[in-house]
């Protein structure tokens, strides 16, 4: 059973899927940066790059389109693993009436409910009860789902997050609470957050059971998720996960003087452990890929990245007439309320 589950696990082929779906996510997100920097996104976005594996690992160790999972502002990867269309997501976070939210959400509201992703949402912490509101629909209808409901060491400070560990610990609601600790609140370094930085403690006090694991190295990083997923399946009770990880760029795409709170050489230090350049190594050392074939699939992969910017691009903004719909008001703006 065990040998089974490693072949599957570290099987070449799926390996090599772990290897295109980092480097789709890492080219993706490079090309929403260039796209920003042209002004073709405005408002506010912010990247993946760094902690491709955390998305990857997630997305093969729960069931796709069944599970739920919820976000806060880190959104384009989970939908491009889930199978949502890539260009809607594209024109989504270039404001074009092609994308999911017909373009008024932006890159902080990504979703795709048909698949089970929830968003995509711009409040720190804001989106943790609704994560607990998921998995509480889980287990009053008595499905077997896990909620994943992702959040960064910033978010896990928020008030919301501690009511709703009470309520996760006491009605055992089969969520995980995944910290993504990339050590950063925007500016902040953890140790300046974080009364203790060893944020897997605190699952302990409201009875959930957690851990920390590293969530750079998505060959393991995936085995642990794929152990916690389903415990949380079959034990139907909540899971702290502390996953560490960190951000290669800044904040967000208008965060351009990292200095100002992390130098160079840190940056150089953490980017030894790219999660990419890693599963490259493992490639070439068990004789499973060439640097040829991974340049061949970086073109391919660059490729259809451009296709899909292309597309959005040629996508329209919304017509001016649409700016009341979908709004939740049946008050008539001209009356001034
Ligand atoms: C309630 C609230 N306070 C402040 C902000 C501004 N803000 C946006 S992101 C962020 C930092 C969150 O950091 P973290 O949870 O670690 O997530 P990361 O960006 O590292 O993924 C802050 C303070 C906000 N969006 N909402
Ligand atoms: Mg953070």
């Amino acid at each position: 059973m065990a040998k089974a589950k490693l072949e599957k696990t570290e099987s070449p082929a799926m390996l090599e899927e772990f290897y295109r779906e980092m480097l789709y996510i890492r080219r993706f997100e490079e090309k929403c940066n260039v796209a920003y920097r042209l002004g073709k996104i405005g408002g506010y976005m912010h990247t993946y790059v760094g902690m491709e594996a955390t998305a990857v690992g997630i997305h093969h160790a729960i069931r796709p389109g069944h599970d739920y999972m919820i976000t806060a502002y880190r959104d384009h990867p989970q939908p491009l693993l889930l199978g949502t269309d890539p260009v809607s997501v594209m024109c989504e976070i270039m404001g074009r009436s092609g994308g999911l939210s017909r373009g008024k959400g932006g890159s902080m509201h990504v979703y795709d409910i048909e698949r089970g992703f929830y968003g995509g949402w711009g409040i720190v912490g804001g989106h943790i009860p609704l994560g607990g509101g998921l998995a509480f629909s889980s287990k009053y209808r008595g499905d077997d789902r896990v909620t994943i409901c992702l959040l960064g060491d910033g978010a896990a400070n928020q008030g919301v997050v501690f009511e709703t560990m009470n309520m996760a610990g006491l009605w055992d609601l089969p969520i995980i609470f995944c910290i993504e600790n990339n050590e950063f609140a925007m500016g902040t370094r953890l140790e300046y957050h974080a009364a203790d930085t060893e944020l897997y403690k605190r699952g302990e006090p409201f009875n959930i059971k957690s851990e920390r694991i590293d969530g750079m190295d998505v060959i393991e990083f995936h085995k642990d998720m794929e152990r916690i997923v389903n415990w949380v399946r079959k034990e139907q009770k909540p899971y702290w996960v502390e996953i560490m990880n960190y951000r290669f760029n800044g904040h967000g795409a208008a965060d351009n003087d990292r200095e100002l709170y992390r130098t160079k050489a840190e940056e150089a230090e953490a980017m030894k452990r790219d999660p990419i350049a890693r599963l490259e190594k493992i490639l070439l050392d068990r004789n499973i890929m060439t640097r040829e074939k991974m340049e061949a699939i970086d073109e391919e992969l660059s490729d259809k990245v451009d296709a899909i910017y292309e597309a959005a691009d040629a996508s329209p903004f919304p017509d001016a007439s649409e700016v009341y719909d979908n709004v939740y008001t049946d008050i008539e703006p001209e009356k001034g309320h």
